[in-house]
């Protein structure tokens, strides 16, 4: 066996102080160390096998999570050079592994690496961050293999045997040390390789969890790429063309790739990538489609007498009205602007990307005239429903303006008027309300009631929303106006709590506010305004010692073999209602002792999935979602 040259320069010193600053500032490089950047190293070695895909050397990806949280990830591309790197002295295999950066100087020639965000750290951050890791790499006819510890060289590239395939095998332990938790989460990985293969038409990427009793594995591998993306993301919605628009060019060294399909549904669903990185805040490829959309359609509209001369333009957000669409761009030298630095700042991209949706889109139309009128009926009956609900909005401005005050008449509001400090619960019932109206502490805590049968936005348009008398309160109480008006710099509340009884009905209210929100002040839960309120489900009582409150089952049990069970009086609290003020203070509202669960939204495809599932129209995909997560419901009353 032959072992590489292996000697410390100091070049080989500076590697060792850049891989220090790595895991004493982990955050840097891969944004956190919680599950988010645990999931990251993933992704990051993954990345690598991407490009060599994209390069056209790699066809399948194989990611296994092994028992103990040890990640492998092998490839058939062309393996990792092993020659030795003139500069470094060492294989260029090692300095990839152990020299921050080294990723673009050997990172294949596919040439859209990406340098801005969290991408592209590459291997070496994530060996940074591993208590171990290994490496074997199949080429030139060998086997070869190295090994590390927390970064560093325990094993230089040894070849270890013959092989005539060629591929890169890594497998890791990432840092317990440095990670607040080492447990992958399954589906988490699975949808972010389902989005890999769709983004790389034709890759195949396998992904296989080891760790339980019961293995979890999935296969991906899409020819159609982003319509097959589409078409999976529309897979519970009514559609309205049948086949999604595909749009795949490469334009000015930029390639493009676009699939876009209009559905019955009153949402805008519009997913953006550059690099496979998916731009949360858009950018000018995202800009360049819109503007597109709404000028081939407008233009359609009046060539064809959809709409005259006379009547305005169509604008855009009518257009956008029930589309799903999934735009993927590659960009040398992307420029990534905006709070998470995920917005794409190259301007050439806009007219560019609004230059082959004009071509494309005018040409699809004129092929597709009934196509063509379907869609176009559906922006008309958008465009009319928009200016009923800035009729219906001014309404209620007006009415507003006359009685002097913006307040709905039920908010029992707070004293304070700082909105930090400010919270305004959410309450679902007459004598919950009543409650919760005695029992707060009223300088800081407001409460809204609601009554009566809650409006499902999901099948509603935006005018029926403004007249609807149950989520009029609910507007005027946040203050922040609703929909593309929403402006998260004037709500008045800090925190907005649902306080919904533990049972169906009140899974059902919750549903249905989180819907609302979700779907017309997205921004309140972006920016973690949101919260459930968790009642408590039991509350035992014993002579001589203070009641204790159980929030589930597993409490009520641990409390009882604490206590001992004689003598011990039991109260299944069925609803809110059941609570006296101080009860309910003492066990939900009050900010010492009660427990919030803060709304977040981690993924906002899987969430435009469940609302459409949960409240959409078909009823077959609804019994399937209730029966596969039935094992999960806790207090289902029926
Ligand atoms: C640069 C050059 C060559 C291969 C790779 C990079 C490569 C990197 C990774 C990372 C994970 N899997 C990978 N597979 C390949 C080969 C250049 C040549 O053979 O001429």
């Amino acid at each position: 066996m032959e072992k590489f040259e292996h000697e410390y320069n100091a070049e080989q010193i500076q590697v060792l102080d850049g891989l220090e600053h790595v895991r004493k500032r982990p955050g840097m490089y891969i944004g956190s160390v919680s599950i988010r950047g645990l999931h990251h190293l993933v992704y990051e070695i993954v990345d690598n096998c991407v490009d060599e895909a994209l390069a056209g050397y790699c066809t399948h990806i194989k990611i296994e999570i092994e028992p103990g949280n040890i990640i492998c990830v092998e490839d058939d591309g062309r393996g990792i050079p092993v020659d030795i790197h003139a500069k470094t002295k060492i294989s260029a295999a090692e300095t990839v592994y152990t020299q921050l950066n080294a990723g673009g100087k050997f990172g294949g020639d596919s040439g859209y690496k990406v340098s801005g965000g969290l991408h592209g750290v590459g291997a070496s951050v994530v060996n940074a961050l591993s208590t171990w890791a290994e490496v074997t790499i199949q080429r030139d006819g060998g086997i070869f293999q190295m090994k590390f510890e927390r970064g560093k060289t325990v094993q230089p590239l040894t070849r270890i045997g013959d092989s005539d395939k060629t591929g890169t095998k890594v497998r890791f332990l990432a840092d317990d040390t440095i990670f607040e938790t080492l447990e992958y989460d399954y589906e988490t990985l699975e949808s972010r390789f389902r989005e890999m293969a769709f983004l790389t038409k034709g890759l195949s990427i396998s992904v296989e969890d080891k760790r339980g009793e019961e293995v979890k594995k999935a296969d991906f591998c899409f020819e159609g790429g982003l319509n097959s993306f589409v078409e999976f993301l529309n897979k519970n919605k009514e559609k309205i063309n049948q086949q999604p628009i595909y749009i795949e060019k490469e334009d000015g060294d930029v390639p493009v790739e676009i699939a876009f399909q209009y559905t019955t549904a009153y949402s805008e669903n519009i997913y953006s990538f550059v690099n496979n990185i998916n731009t949360i805040e858009g950018g000018t490829h995202l800009e360049g489609f819109k503007r597109a959309l709404t000028k081939t359609f407008n233009d359609y509209a009046k060539a064809h007498n959809i709409l005259k001369e006379k009547d305005g333009n169509l604008q855009g957000e009518d257009i956008r009205e029930g589309i799903t669409a999934v735009i993927s761009v590659k960009v040398r030298e992307p420029q990534f602007e905006g709070q998470t630095k995920t917005k794409l700042g190259n301007s050439n991209v806009a007219g560019i990307v609004q230059s082959l949706v004009n071509e494309a889109l005018s040409n699809f139309l004129e092929e597709n005239p009934n196509i063509a009128k379907a869609i176009l009926e559906k922006c008309v009956s958008a465009s009319r429903a928009r200016e009923a609900a800035r009729k219906a909005r001014e309404l209620v401005r007006r009415k507003n303006a006359l009685e002097s005050t913006t307040l709905p008449g039920k908010l029992a509001d707070c004293s304070s008027k700082v909105p930090e400090e400010c919270e305004v619960y959410i309450v679902e019932g007459d004598s919950a309300g009543g409650s919760a109206k005695q029992g707060r502490d009223r300088k800081f805590q407001a409460i809204l009631p609601l009554w009566g049968k809650m409006l499902n936005v999901e099948k509603s348009r935006a005018d029926k929303i403004y007249n609807n008398d149950k989520l009029q309160p609910v507007i005027l109480a946040v203050g922040a106006g609703i929909g593309n008006d929403f402006d998260i710099t004037k709500i008045r509340y800090g925190k907005v709590i649902i306080m919904a009884d533990a049972d169906v009905d009140g899974a059902h209210i919750r549903t249905l506010l989180l819907t609302f929100f979700f779907r017309y002040m997205r921004p309140l839960i972006e920016n973690g305004n949101v919260f459930l309120a968790q009642p408590p489900l039991y509350k035992l009582s014993k002579r001589g010692m203070k009641d204790v409150y159980c929030y589930t089952d597993e409490e009520l049990t641990e409390n009882l073999n604490a206590m001992g069970k004689d003598g011990v009086n039991i109260q299944r609290y069925k609803g809110l209602g059941e609570m006296n003020p101080e009860q309910l203070w003492d066990t939900t509202m009050n900010p010492e002792t009660r427990i919030l669960i803060q709304v977040k939204l981690e993924d906002a495809m899987k969430a435009d999935e469940i609302f459409t599932i949960l409240m959409g129209d078909e009823i077959g995909p609804r019994r399937e979602f209730i029966e596969a997560n039935a094992k999960y419901v806790k207090n289902l009353d029926i």
